[in-house]
């Protein structure tokens, strides 16, 4: 059972380039359309993200732009929250993982798991690169997967096989900045003792129930098969500082921290609002939405990060994990051109199209989901425009042109109107089920069967032909159930349907849905058009743009 505080949080973007389709579908737009349901219900949300600041590409990227990574990072978390306020995705509080509180926090995690003695030095060898007289961590380092032998590979995971490791595993490493041979140099690290963790992670993998399972089946055969200590440190200066060590050259690595931004941006929003930040948390049902490249992170890293201070933060309730965005059935890819920026869409397309579409393709699961233009005309045409735009609209211009904008006052009803009443409590109650069990898909697609049975329901009682009286009513009341249900998906869509009902959207609850809210003598304003169609020309346009 889902508690009355929720907290949802989306990965962290890097401060280090635009968001594009790829980020949304996995990330952001499931975890918005959850956030806007909750709140809906009553629930109290705390919807959060900030920037990921720290780390080796964006220190690499300033040096670039001769700019300090301070002012590197503002433009891109201005940039970044702007667009995704376009999308409409609504986050209560956005920072940074520079933040102050979030330094603070990882440098209190940090202690605590020192003195629990799960944080030990060690001397290792680190690559280094005599051209460039530095540490080479991370993206410093291109080479191939120790385990599944992909080439071209960054020194701290790979991206084929997705597993994490230390970078001095990595094979054939080469200098990214002069493509050099880089050379051994020890240097002290710390590393987190994930090894002795992996009874508890096994346990807490094995326990929750909320978790998907295909994902657990694959983190539990990475524990299985040993996990390896972690090298929490790096020999850079951007990041958060070791509270335990003099050395300017040596910070944390950007995982150890960037995951506590969840928790120090959401507690401290909590905070400045006069809530308890940290008992709300504990008190909460926790989601944390991710992309599968990071599942490691997420279901080992951060897990393991909260169980080594015993918990005092609560673990998550759910990591729904959501595959890749291919494009046109090619791998998504800015480099190859293969690629749509948020902003890009945005300025060519409704917010809305974009949420519809990409919640009709994107189950919830691990799958690759594929942007295809030709199939996004297809649905936003005979989806939203033909059927839910159109009942909406035939519904709206009735209500304009035969009763002056006044909603009528029915009679008794006939088999019909209760049928179509009946449907659409049917239809909310799995709507309802599907969104709470992350079937956001599945949900949208019931909404798009129960706006059909309207247009037939409409259609069979021919209101053209008089005695209309009933079929406006319900009708009316139809379109106003429908309006609370697309909300989390499509909210610029319903604010503006609201408004033309003449409907407080603030006052909108989800119980009202199937209700007979819109009494007769209601006026409503002149109808909108909500959706509009799709050319071909247009479609041809963003495919050109492909090439
Ligand atoms: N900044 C983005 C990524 O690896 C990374 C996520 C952090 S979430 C704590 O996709
Ligand atoms: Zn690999």
């Amino acid at each position: 059972m889902v508690k009355d505080n929720i907290i949802i949080t989306s990965a962290l973007p890097y401060a280090n380039g635009e968001i594009h389709l790829g980020h949304i579908v996995s990330t952001y737009l499931p975890a918005d359309i959850l956030s806007r349901f909750y709140r809906l219900l009553g629930k109290n949300v705390v919807f959060t993200c900030a920037s990921d600041d720290f780390g080796t590409p964006i220190l690499l990227q300033s040096e670039k732009q001769n700019k300090t990574p301070e002012e590197y990072v503002k433009y891109w978390k201005e940039r970044d929250l702007k667009d995704f306020t376009d999308l409409g995705i609504m986050f209560d509080d956005f920072r940074n993982t520079s933040s102050k509180e979030n330094i603070a926090l990882t440098q209190y995690f940090f202690n605590q798991i020192h003195k629990n003695e799960l944080i030990y030095k060690k001397e290792i060898n680190q690559l280094y690169c005599n051209t460039d007289q530095k540490y080479l961590p991370d993206r410093y380092v291109l080479g191939t997967c120790p385990y599944c032998k992909e080439d071209n590979q960054y020194s701290d995971g790979c991206e084929k096989c997705g597993r994490a490791f230390n970078h001095s595993e990595i094979l054939k490493p080469t200098c990214a900045i002069c493509k050099n041979e880089p050379i051994m140099k020890t240097s002290v690290h710390y590393f987190f003792k994930l090894s002795a963790l992996s009874d508890k992670l096994k346990s807490w993998l094995d326990n929750n129930q909320n978790l998907q399972k295909d994902v657990k089946n694959y983190v539990i055969r990475w524990i299985e098969d040993g996990l390896n200590d972690w090298d929490i440190t790096r020999d850079i200066s951007w990041g958060v500082k070791i509270p335990i060590e003099k050395a300017d050259n040596k910070v944390l690595y950007g995982w150890f921290d960037n995951h506590l931004c969840y928790i120090s941006t959401t507690v401290e929003y909590l905070n400045s609002k006069g809530i308890d930040g940290k008992k709300f948390w504990n008190d909460s049902t926790i989601y944390h939405y991710i992309g599968k490249d990071i599942v490691y992170h997420h279901y080992l890293f951060l897990t393991a990060m909260r169980l080594a201070i015993n918990e005092e933060y609560k673990l998550p309730d759910f990591i729904p994990t959501r595959g890749h965005l291919m494009l046109q059935g090619e791998k998504f890819s800015k480099s190859r051109g293969m690629y749509i920026g948020l902003r890009d869409f945005l300025n060519d397309f409704p917010a809305d199209y974009l949420r519809y579409y990409l919640t009709r393709i994107t189950p919830y699961d691990q799958s690759d989901v594929n942007f295809d233009w030709d199939d996004f005309q297809v649905k936003i045409n005979n989806e939203l425009v033909a059927n839910i735009g159109n009942f909406i609209h035939r519904v709206l211009s009735f209500t304009n042109s035969k009763y002056n904008n006044i909603v009528p006052e029915p009679g008794e009803f006939d088999k019909d109107d209760k049928e179509l009443i009946k449907l659409i409590q049917d239809s909310k109650k799995q709507i309802e089920e599907n969104i709470e069990n992350n079937q956001v898909d599945r949900a949208m697609k019931i909404i798009m069967d129960l706006s059909d049975g309207c247009n037939k329901y409409f259609q069979k009682k021919e209101p053209w032909k008089g005695n209309s009286e009933n079929t406006i009513y319900v009708s009316i009341n139809a379109v106003h159930s429908l309006g609370i249900m697309i909300y989390p998906f499509m909210p610029n869509s319903v604010n503006k349907l609201f408004a033309s009902m003449n409907i407080e959207k603030e006052s909108t609850k989800w119980k009202d849905c199937g209700e007979l809210i819109i009494k007769s003598g209601h006026k409503i304003n002149k109808p909108e058009i909500l959706f509009e169609k799709i050319e071909n020309k247009t479609i041809s346009e963003q495919k050109e743009k492909l090439k």
